[in-house]
C-alpha cells in the first residue's frame, strides 16, 4: 500500500477515526463508572457501531439536526455535543447537558442540533419529521438526519414518519442503524419483507444499503444523500449494516448470540477496520497521536464530571416538563 496522496481525504480519515475513537473511550469509560457505582441507572451502549454515528454526522453542518435512540452517546458526540457535559449528565451532575436530571437515556444538546436520546423505542422517527417542517416553515435550509433502530422499523411510527415525510419531500436522512437485534431478539426473525430500504423504496424514498462498519463507506453515502436533500429535498433512507458487539444493557451478556456469528463480527470492529486502513496509509503516527488526545479528553471529562455537584433537590421540577410543578 502506499500513502494516502490526498491532503484532504487523509484529514478526512483522520477525523472519522478520532469521532469513532471519542465515542469507543468514552463509552468504555462509561460502562467502568457505572459498574463502580458512580453513574446510575443502566446504559445502552453503542460499541461496534461508531462507523454509523461518525459517517452519517460527518456529512451534516453545524445547523442540522439530528433525533437519536435509546443507545444515543454515538450520535450525540459525532453531532459536536460535548464530552465533558455528556459524562456529567451521566454522573448526574448539574453541569451535564440536561443538568443532570435526564441521563443517558435522554441525552439533548440543542446547541449542537442534536435533538435527543430517547427511551421509547421509534420515538425520534416523528420528532425528526416535526423538526423538518419546523425547519421549512421557518425558512431554513438545514436537514434533519434520524437514527433509528431495526426494531423500531416494525412500529407504527416508522410508517407514520417516513410517509410525512416522503408526502412533504421533507429534507430528512432516515437512518436504520441495524445491529442484527432488538433487545434479545434476532431483528430478522420478526421482520417481514425485503428490509427497511424496501419499505422506505415502496413510499417513493430514494435508500442505499451500506456496510455500517465501513466508516468511510458511511460518509461518502451520507455525503451523497445529504448533498442531494440540500438540492432537491427529500427524503432519502440509509440502511447501515452493523452488529453490537456489547449486550443490549450493560447488565446484558449476550448469551442469545450466535457464537460464531459474534467471533466474526469481533473482527470486523470498525475501528480495527479502520485504524488497519490508516496504518496501510502509514498514518499509525497519526493514530497513536489520536489516541493519546482523546484519551486525555476522556480523562477530562471524567475528572469534570467527579468533580462538580449534583442539581440542588429544589430544582427538580424546573426545565423538565411543560406544565410546571404539580400543585
Ligand atoms: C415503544 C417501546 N417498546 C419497547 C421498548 C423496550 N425496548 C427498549 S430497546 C428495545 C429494542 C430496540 O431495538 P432496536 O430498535 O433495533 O434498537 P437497538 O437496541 O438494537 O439499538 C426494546 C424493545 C421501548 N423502549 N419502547
Ligand atoms: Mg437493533
Amino acid at each position: 500500500m502506499t500513502d494516502i496522496d490526498n491532503n484532504n481525504e487523509r484529514k478526512r480519515a483522520l477525523a472519522l477515526h478520532r469521532t469513532m475513537l471519542s465515542i469507543r473511550r468514552f463509552e468504555e469509560a462509561a460502562e467502568i463508572a457505572q459498574r463502580d457505582g458512580e453513574i446510575p441507572g443502566t446504559l445502552h451502549l453503542s460499541i461496534g457501531q461508531e462507523a454509523v454515528a461518525a459517517g452519517v454526522c460527518s456529512a451534516l453542518e453545524p445547523a442540522d439536526l439530528i433525533t437519536s435512540t435509546h443507545r444515543g452517546h454515538g450520535h450525540s458526540i459525532a453531532k459536536g455535543a460535548s464530552l465533558s457535559a455528556m459524562m456529567a449528565e451521566l454522573f448526574g451532575r448539574v453541569t451535564g447537558t440536561c443538568k443532570g436530571k435526564g441521563g443517558s437515556m435522554h441525552i439533548a444538546d440543542f446547541s449542537a442540533g442534536m435533538l435527543g436520546a430517547n427511551g421509547v423505542v421509534g420515538g425520534g422517527l416523528g420528532i425528526a419529521v416535526g423538526a423538518a417542517q419546523g425547519l421549512r416553515v421557518r425558512g431554513s435550509e438545514a436537514v434533519t438526519a434520524c437514527f433509528f433502530g431495526d426494531g423500531a422499523v416494525n412500529r407504527g411510527p416508522f410508517l407514520e414518519s417516513l410517509n410525512w415525510a416522503a408526502t412533504f419531500r421533507l429534507p430528512v436522512l432516515f437512518v436504520c442503524e441495524d445491529n442484527g437485534y432488538a433487545a434479545f431478539t434476532e431483528t430478522a426473525r420478526l421482520t417481514a419483507g425485503a428490509g427497511p430500504a424496501a419499505r422506505a423504496e415502496s413510499l417513493g424514498i430514494q435508500s442505499m444499503v451500506v456496510d455500517g462498519n465501513d466508516v468511510l463507506a458511511v460518509a461518502d453515502a451520507a455525503a451523497a444523500m445529504v448533498e442531494r436533500l440540500r438540492r432537491e429535498g427529500g427524503p432519502a433512507f440509509i440502511h447501515a449494516q452493523t452488529y453490537r458487539l456489547r449486550g443490549h444493557t450493560i447488565a446484558d451478556q449476550g448469551a442469545y448470540r450466535d457464537a460464531e456469528r459474534h467471533s466474526r463480527q469481533e473482527l470486523r470492529d470498525p475501528i480495527l477496520l479502520m485504524r488497519q486502513r490508516l496504518t496501510d496509509w502509514n498514518l499509525s503516527q497519526d493514530v497513536q497521536r489520536l489516541q493519546v488526545e482523546v484519551e486525555t479528553e476522556i480523562a477530562a471529562a471524567l475528572v469534570a464530571a467527579r468533580e462538580a455537584v449534583f442539581p440542588e433537590p429544589a430544582s427538580i421540577y424546573a426545565e423538565v416538563q411543560d406544565i410546571g410543578a404539580p400543585a
